[in-house]
């Protein structure tokens, strides 16, 4: 059933124009996926219910958010700064001295008058208000749409007030139409973040391997996680950008020795300029599914290269998987031989295929909502890829050595003996590791999603909040992997047992029993569902 055809039906009902560009955004998994080239990082068609975020979304809600100790102000109306606060569930918890901001939700609350007359006074005020009430050490400004339209000069007011206040404030012109949330938004807070944090601070003292995460937003937990079995082998972890991360450790990002980047999608730019400016390599890691998880560590520890860390390392992973092993084995029992669709942002589609795998579960449709054409195919293509992507609002931010930092940590022959073994500045992308046959669709929407899961009927659908109800409503089991559903953490070899065991409640749960899916009934029900088409 899968393959050309399938994709051709589940877009039969398209406009010629609109299947010619859908089209171009999916394709089938053959044995030679290395000339397959697929669509991604361009606009949406208007008029489609996409899945995906907007710019500000990306900005304020995925990157800036997380970073505990700073105020962040929602130039905008409520609306904006309501739905980008807490709804990713990325948690932070403060040490001593440390300030935790992130149970409040700072807005200018714009109204009519605002965009009328302006909203400048008013985020004057908002800031002035702010250091008052919380005297944080840095304010973050982003800009929602309207501020854009009516041209309020966000960093100037950031500007006085740095100068006024002494504090770190940062402007971010985010508006929700520059992009999507990905592509537009992180890009924006991340090249502020090393333009204006990185490399500010002096430091403290740190052990024999200090690394920063890069690409971890903590959701559910998974960044505390990770950290918990890296400080458990020996490490010192600088700062994770930016789950649960801070104002005060992104700071000293720079001293790292290694730059561990999860989330490729959204930091691989960064982990390069860190790399050119202050000379610290970076290795791709995947602390999702035991299997990817193993090699990650081990990689790390293939870096430093020194003999006690990598026994130190084996000692944790025998250790650390000891705990679960049964229990995987148990669910794997239960899961095996089930299938799945996976469609989330940017690397968690890839990602989390490597679990479901170890879960005896196979990824037969995947895709991301905002990747690029190197998330599906490999860093290799990046020099192909053409200029229609969509990055006109990114500015381009260059780098150079830094005079008192840059460091060299080894030689250039050892560093590409090294990248032979592991994957230093490169990650492999989605398809290479998908099964024959397997469909991937980027942007997939809503009409493809109902479409897919009435051709292929998969047993799950990992997704967001916007398309999990539609596979519900059809029967499938759903599981959101932004914000995993108020579950987590899914990182290393606790979180797969977790991850495991509900994925098992929600496939035995009895509730399926009184659902039945679309495809199994008549017209009538299919007449109420889906406006009489039948599938
Ligand atoms: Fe990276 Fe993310 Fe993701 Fe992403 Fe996201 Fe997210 Fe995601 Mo939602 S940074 S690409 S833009 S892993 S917010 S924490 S869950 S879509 S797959
Ligand atoms: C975003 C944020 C989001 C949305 C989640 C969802 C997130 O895209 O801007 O659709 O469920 O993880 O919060 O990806």
């Amino acid at each position: 059933m899968r393959g050309e055809n399938t994709l051709k039906r589940a877009l039969d009902k398209y406009p010629a124009r609109v299947y010619k560009n859908r089209k171009s955004h999916m394709l089938v998994k053959d044995s030679s996926c290395k000339t397959q080239e697929i669509a991604a990082n361009t606009r949406s068609i208007p008029g489609i219910i996409s899945n995906r975020g907007c710019c500000f979304a990306g900005c304020k809600g995925v990157v800036l958010g997380p970073l505990k100790d700073v105020v962040h102000i929602v130039h905008g109306p409520v609306g904006c700064s309501y739905y980008t606060w807490g709804t990713r569930r990325n948690k932070a918890r403060k040490s001593i001295n440390e300030k935790n901001f992130l149970q409040y939700c700072f807005s200018t609350d714009m109204q009519e008058s605002d965009i009328v007359f302006g909203g400048e006074k008013k985020l004057r005020n908002a800031i002035k208000e702010a250091v008052e009430i919380f005297s944080p050490e840095a304010i973050t400004i982003s800009a929602t749409c309207p501020v854009g339209l009516i041209g309020d000069d966000i960093h100037a007011v950031a500007a006085e007030a740095e100068r006024e206040y002494g504090i770190k404030v940062m402007a971010f012109s985010c508006e929700g139409y520059k992009g999507v949330s990905q592509s537009a938004g992180h890009h924006i807070a991340n090249n502020g973040l090393m333009k204006n944090v990185i490399g500010t601070g002096k430091g403290k003292k740190y052990g024999s391997y200090p690394i920063n995460i890069l690409g971890e937003y903590n959701i559910g937990g998974d960044g505390w996680e990770i950290s918990r079995v890296l400080e458990k082998i020996g490490y010192d972890i600088v700062t994770i950008m930016t789950g649960d991360g801070s104002y005060a450790e992104l700071k000293n990002a720079h001293l790292a020795g290694l730059n561990l980047v999860q989330c490729h999608r959204s930091i691989n730019y960064i982990a390069e300029m860190i790399e050119k400016k202050y000379g610290t390599h970076w290795l791709k890691v995947n602390f999702l599914g035991i299997s990817s998880t193993i090699q990650s560590l081990k990689n790390i520890a293939l870096y430093f290269g020194d003999e006690s860390l990598i026994s130190k390392t084996e000692e944790v992973i025998q250790e650390e998987y000891g705990m679960v092993k049964d229990q995987l084995e148990y669910y794997k029992s239960r899961l095996q031989g089930r299938t799945a669709f996976i469609f989330v942002g940017g690397s968690r589609a890839h990602h989390y295929q490597v679990l479901l795998n170890d879960l005896g579960i196979e990824s037969i449709l995947a895709g991301y909502e905002f990747g690029h054409r190197d998330d599906y195919e490999g860093r290799e293509v990046i020099p192909d890829i053409k200029a229609d992507a969509d990055t006109k609002n990114i500015e381009e931010l260059k780098v150079e050595k830094d005079k008192k930092y840059f460091r060299v940590t080894m030689s250039p022959e050892k560093l590409e003996e090294l990248k032979k073994t592991i994957p230093l500045s490169y990650y492999g992308g989605m398809l290479k590791e998908m099964a024959q046959g397997s469909i991937v669709v980027d942007d997939l929407n809503h009409h493809e999603t109902e479409e897919f899961i009435r051709l292929l009927k998969p047993d799950m659908f990992f997704s967001g909040i916007k398309d999990k109800y539609i596979s519900q409503k059809m029967g499938v089991y759903s599981k959101q992997l932004h914000s995993y559903d108020y579950s987590g953490p899914y990182t290393m070899f606790k979180g797969a047992g977790i991850f495991a065991k509900d994925l098992d409640m929600g496939m035995y749960t009895p509730a399926w029993r009184f659902v039945t899916p679309p495809w199994k009934t008549g017209p009538i029900l299919e007449a109420v569902l889906f406006g009489g088409e039948k599938a």
